[in-house]
C-alpha cells in the first residue's frame, strides 16, 4: 500500500457512524483530518481522543461545524481551513440519511429536499470548491463517494433515498470522465446495511424499529466499510478504484437479508 502519512483527508459526517470508523483508521495512518458535521461537541472529543491516540504517529485533526446542505457555506471551506489542512488530498463524502420509508404517493417534499440536498447537492459543491481550491491545482487528488446499495437497486419506500444514492453514483460517474486526465481519482464505496444511527434519523428516534432492521442476520460493521475506504485510498496513484459494492455475507441485494426486511 501507498503510505499516505501527513496526507490532508477530510470527512464529511464524521460525528458518527462511518465517518468516525473512517476517521480511526486515516488517524492510525498519520494522516491529517477534516472533521466535519454539525454536532460539534462529538467532532471535538473525537479530535481529543485521536489526538491522545495517534498524535504520535502525526495526527492532527482539525473539527469543523457545518451544516452541508448550506451550499455557500460548502463553497467557503476551503477558504475557512488553516494552512496545514487546507490542501486537502482525500475528500470523503460521507454525510448522508435517509428520511422515512413513504410509498411514493405519500412522500413528504421536505424530506425529499433534506436527502437531496445532503446526499447530492452537497457532494457536488464540496467536490467542486476542493478541485477548484486544492486538487486541480497540484494535479492530484482523490474523491471518495459514500453511496449505498439503495444506489443500486431501489426498494418499496425508498424512493427519495434511492433517487439521491443513484444520482450520485451518476454523478461520480461523471466526475471520473470529465478528470480522466488529471491524477485525481474518483471512488464509489456502496455498502450494504449496518447498523449506525442512520436507521435511528430514519424513523425519527424510534429505536426499536431502527434496531429490527439489523436483527435475525450477521451484520456489516462500520469498520468494514472503513476497511474498503483506506484500501482505495491507498493503492498506488496509478490505480483508480472506481466501485466497491461491500454487504454482510447475509445480505444480497439492497433489501434482501438473510430474514425479511
Ligand atoms: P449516521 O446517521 O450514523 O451518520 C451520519 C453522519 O452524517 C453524521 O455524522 C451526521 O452528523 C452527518 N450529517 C447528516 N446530515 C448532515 C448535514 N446536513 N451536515 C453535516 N453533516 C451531516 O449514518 P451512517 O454513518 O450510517 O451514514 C453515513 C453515510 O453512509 C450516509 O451517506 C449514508 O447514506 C451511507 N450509507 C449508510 C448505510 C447504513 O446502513 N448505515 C449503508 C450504505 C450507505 P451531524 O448529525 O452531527 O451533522
Ligand atoms: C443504507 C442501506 O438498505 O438501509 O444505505 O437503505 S439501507
Amino acid at each position: 500500500p501507498a503510505d499516505i502519512k501527513g496526507k490532508v483527508v477530510l470527512i464529511t459526517g464524521a460525528s458518527a457512524g462511518f465517518g468516525e470508523a473512517f476517521a480511526y483508521r486515516f488517524a492510525e495512518l498519520g494522516c491529517r483530518l477534516v472533521l466535519v458535521a454539525r454536532r460539534m461537541e462529538r467532532l471535538q472529543a473525537l479530535a481529543d481522543s485521536l489526538h491522545a491516540k495517534f498524535g504520535a504517529v502525526g495526527c492532527k485533526c482539525h473539527p469543523v461545524c457545518l451544516d452541508v446542505r448550506d451550499i455557500p457555506a460548502c463553497e467557503a471551506l476551503p477558504s475557512r481551513l488553516p494552512a496545514e489542512f487546507a490542501q486537502v488530498d482525500i475528500l470523503i463524502n460521507n454525510a448522508g440519511l435517509a428520511l422515512g420509508l413513504a410509498g411514493v404517493q405519500d412522500n413528504s417534499m421536505q424530506n425529499m429536499q433534506i436527502m437531496l440536498e445532503t446526499n447530492v447537492l452537497a457532494v457536488m459543491a464540496l467536490t467542486k470548491a476542493f478541485l477548484s481550491s486544492s486538487m486541480l491545482p497540484r494535479n492530484e487528488g482523490h474523491i471518495i463517494n459514500i453511496s449505498s446499495t439503495a444506489g443500486q437497486e431501489a426498494y418499496p419506500g425508498g424512493s427519495g433515498y434511492n433517487a439521491s444514492k443513484f444520482a450520485l453514483s451518476g454523478y461520480s460517474t461523471a466526475a471520473r470522465h470529465d478528470l480522466v486526465g488529471k491524477n485525481i481519482r474518483v471512488t464509489v464505496i456502496s455498502p450494504g446495511a449496518v447498523q449506525t444511527e442512520f436507521s435511528l434519523v430514519r424513523f425519527n428516534g424510534d429505536a426499536e424499529r431502527a434496531a429490527s432492521v439489523y436483527k435475525g442476520y450477521d451484520n456489516l460493521l462500520a469498520q468494514d466499510v472503513a476497511d474498503n475506504v483506506v484500501y482505495a485510498a491507498t493503492r498506488p496513484s496509478r490505480v483508480q478504484i472506481a466501485e466497491i459494492t461491500v454487504t454482510s455475507v447475509h445480505q444480497s441485494g439492497a433489501k434482501y437479508t438473510a430474514r425479511p426486511y
